[in-house]
């Protein structure tokens, strides 16, 4: 009977605290960022389960522009390129974190690649220089990306100490990253940053 001496001061733990935290990302000049990819990793590190590494995402071909501009994934996923356009296109990257190219396929027709190596894999179509998108390849399950008004929310983030990490394509910081210490603790409060931008440079909706 002793061992309940033991098991009782454990069904009183409490359980591990986790934090949902919303972000919102404006410009200079008060305007939300869209597109913005932001991440947290404790610095204890983080693991991607193997679930997180066998993800499934897609960057369609449409209307002459990748949808969407700007995919996260966990590092190890695979990403679908469909071709829902009538014309062909050609995709490739040049990027170190992921060179290929996708050779010209035609309407109604899919490649798909795997991304390994974290960080930012650009991709363009070696037909149509307008069509333009980003695939921020990340290492931790903790990540995010903001919608039109600027916002989104990191969840389940573990407590204790770690880094957000707040990459935009357009960002004028080194490698378009901004990095900001966080605590996660029951006190942790919504983020905001400002960020400086560039203008769009393609008429074509790219960035
Ligand atoms: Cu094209």
């Amino acid at each position: 009977m002793k061992i309940f001496a033991y098991l009782l001061p454990l069904a009183f733990a409490p359980a591990a605290f986790a934090a949902d935290v919303p972000v919102t990302v404006l410009d200079i000049a008060g305007k939300p960022v869209a597109d913005t990819v932001i991440t947290y990793t404790p610095d204890q590190g983080a693991t991607l389960s193997a679930a997180d590494r066998k993800g499934s995402f897609v960057v369609a071909q449409e209307d002459m522009q990748f949808t969407p501009k700007v995919l996260v994934i966990p590092a190890g996923s695979t990403v679908n390129f469909p071709n829902n356009d009538t014309v062909s296109h050609h995709v490739y990257s040049f990027s170190p974190a992921k060179k290929f190219q996708l050779p010209l396929y035609g309407h109604g027709i899919s490649r798909s690649m795997k991304f390994d190596s974290e960080g930012t894999v650009a991709i363009g179509c070696n037909i149509h220089d307008s069509m333009q998108a980003y695939i921020r390849v990340v290492g931790t399950p903790y990540f995010a990306k903001t919608d039109a008004k600027g916002r989104a929310v990191l969840k389940n983030l573990p407590d204790g100490k770690g880094q957000v990490l707040v990459w935009h394509p357009l960002s004028t910081a080194k490698d378009g990253e901004t990095l900001q210490p966080l605590i996660v603790n029951a006190g942790v409060k919504p983020l905001n940053f400002r960020l400086k931008v560039r203008r769009m440079s393609t008429a074509g909706g790219g960035y």
